[in-house]
This record gives structure tokens, sequence and C-alpha cells, in this order.
């Protein structure tokens, strides 16, 4: 793995190392805000509460109890391919890793939710996790807050799963043991970890890394509103060749690499290896599952030596495809545009 940082850990898995469509749990990228808060699952409460008819706590051996789910996830960080930006922007200067798939196994927020009796008015529902911190730059509240999102109503009582397994084992420290959120389609600041409340509300919520930070502008009416980041734009990624690589000419490579998108399945991946005039459709591997991305592989007959730059794009079934440009209003997130890898070629 790549440190991004040392201390909180912030991972990033080598895109190169691209393989399965699983990614294994030790190549999963890490994201913390703070500290990892130090669990002991005896002393662990999950609450739920706020606009609820009963509220009340459950343990992780409540939870166990209950119908348990297993469902495939692709979370990317909405940061990821920040490098990437033209100037540069502060923030953790993730290159291509800050993604990966895994098979989450938990039980849905929404038979929490059903069990609490939700209120008429609940319209959002807040995830806090258990790690808290200050923050460093203005605007900024005083003192320690915890990370914490909310979700609109409808989405909770979707697809959300509360998950204590990764990959078949349980949800190491890093990715939020005991418990996580995994908001299917959506950037992963949304998968709340060390979950340790749930708060259902009447009222928007905006809570910092709702507004403050996690927030783009969206062009209405009434000129641009900040708006929480949430699902996913469709992308595609090139994991080999890397940034730089040097390929033999004349030769047949393999370019390869991973796309997905959000609440659609990727239906095409396109390839240009000559800074984005011309493409060439990839051939995408196994079947298409929401939320999950789609591997895929392209040949590429490389040409006589010189410096290239190549892309991927990808399109998926809703007729959404990526641009060539980064939108500005998403400021340092959403970075969706096709990314130029430079190869060498001799
Ligand atoms: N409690 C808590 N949940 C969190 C975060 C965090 O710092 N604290 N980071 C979020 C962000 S920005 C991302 S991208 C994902 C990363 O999940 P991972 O570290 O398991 O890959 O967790 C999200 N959930
Ligand atoms: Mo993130």
């Amino acid at each position: 793995m790549i440190t991004r940082e040392k201390e909180p850990p912030n991972l990033e898995m080598p895109f190169n190392a691209l393989e399965d469509f699983v990614t294994p749990n030790e190549r999963f990228y890490v994201r913390c805000h703070f500290p990892i808060p130090k669990i002991n699952e005896r002393d662990w409460r999950l609450k739920v509460e706020g606009k609820v008819a009963r509220p009340f706590e459950v343990t992780m051996e409540d939870l166990r109890q209950m119908p348990a789910h297993t469902i495939t996830a692709t979370l990317e960080c909405a940061g990821n391919s920040r490098v990437f930006l033209v100037p540069k922007v502060k923030g953790v200067q993730w290159e291509l890793g800050a993604i990966g798939n895994a098979e989450w196994t938990g039980v849905r927020l929404r038979d929490l939710l059903q069990r609490a009796g939700m209120a008429n008015e609940a319209r959002e529902i807040i995830l806090e996790g258990a790690d808290n911190g200050t923050i460093a730059e203005p605007p900024r509240p005083a003192g320690k807050i915890n990370f914490a999102r909310s979700l609109p109503f409808e989405k909770a009582m979707d697809d959300v799963l509360l998950a204590f397994a990764m990959n078949g084992e349980p949800l190491s420290a890093a990715h939020g043991f005991p418990l996580r959120a995994v908001v299917p389609g959506w950037y992963g600041m949304a998968s709340i970890k060390w979950l340790r409340r749930i708060i259902v509300t009447d009222q928007p919520f905006n809570g910092y890394y709702q507004s403050i930070d996690y927030a783009y502008w969206q062009r209405g009416d009434s000129g641009p509103a900040l708006v929480p980041l949430a699902e996913m734009q469709v992308k595609a990624e090139i994991a080999r060749p890397e940034n730089n690589e040097v390929i033999r000419a004349n030769s047949k490579y393999l370019v390869k690499g991973a796309a997905w998108t959000s609440k659609a399945i990727v239906t095409k991946v396109e390839v240009s290896c000559d800074s984005g005039r011309s493409w060439g459709e990839a051939t995408l591997n196994g079947d298409a599952t929401e939320n999950a991305w789609r591997l895929w592989g392209f040949e590429w007959q490389t040409p006589a030596p010189g410096n290239y730059i190549l892309m991927a794009r990808a399109t998926d079934s809703r007729g959404r495809m990526q641009p060539m440009e980064h939108d500005l209003n998403r400021g340092t997130y959403m970075i969706s545009h096709c990314l130029p890898i430079e190869v060498e070629v001799r």
C-alpha cells in the first residue's frame, strides 16, 4: 500500500496491482479523518434514536441474531484521482487507488429503522461514527466533532447495509470494526465506519462533513447552491500501464482497468491511445452488477517509439459518459473526467 498519511492512516492501493473483481482486504484503501477509535466489542452499543417511536440500543450479539445479507459494493473516495487536477489543489493527493470492491455482510439499515418505528416527518437518517477530533482549518466548529453524515430517508430504507464482515472476515479496525455502513453507489464518505449512533431527523442535516466538507456547487434556477456529495459518477481507470511505464514498440500490450457507476451498470469502456483523438472499445469482463465495478481489457497494438497518452472512458446504462475535463463546480471532489496516463513506447 502507498502511505498518503501515517497518522491517522490514509493508505492507497497501488492501482497497477489490480487483479481481481474483489479487492483483497489488505489491498483495500483506508481513509480516516481522525485516529482509529479503540473499540471493545463487549462495551460497544449502537443507538437508534431521534424521531422514532421506540428508541433502542443493540449489541453486536443482537445484530448477529438478525437476518444477514451479503452485497458486493465498490467504495470510491470522493477525492480519488485528485493528483490529476491542474493546478494542484489541497487535500490527500490520491492517485488511482482510493477505490476498492468488496463483499460486505451485515444487516439492513431498513430493518433497524423499522424496528424503531419512524415518525411520519422523518426525513433524513444521520449516521455517526465513534471517531472524533478537531478540524485544523477554518471554517470549522470549535472543539471536537465526530465523523457523521446523513442519508435521505429513501436511500436509508433502500439498500444500505450495516456491515460487520468484509470479504468473509470480521471488519478490521481500519475499516470500521465492529460495524460500518455501506452505502451502495455513493462515494465513500457516506459509508460511516465505527458506527455508534443512528439519528432520525425531520430537518436537513448540515454537519461539517455534509456542508463545509464533502459538498459541491450545483447550479440551479437561483444560482449555485452547495449540495452534499452523494452518488458516484461513471468512471473508468487504467490500472496497466501505469503512469510513465515504458512499453515495447510494435508489440501487443493488454491495457487493463476497472469501471464503475451508480444506480446503473457500465455498458461500455473505450480506450484512446492517442490523447483522446480516436477510441477503441474494450472488452468487459464478467457480468455487470449494479454498484460494483467491472473489470475490462483492451489489446493495444503498440506503435513506433514515442510518448503517448492513454485514456479510458466509460458509459453506463443510463447513457452517461465521462467528460474530458473536470467540472470546476465539484472543487477537489468527484474527479471523474478521462484521466491521462503517459507512457513511453520504446
Ligand atoms: N467514522 C468514519 N467513517 C468514515 C470515515 C471516517 O474518517 N470516519 N471516512 C470516510 C471516507 S471519506 C471514506 S472514502 C470511507 C473509506 O472507507 P475505508 O477506509 O474502509 O476504505 O470511509 C468513510 N467513513
Ligand atoms: Mo473519502
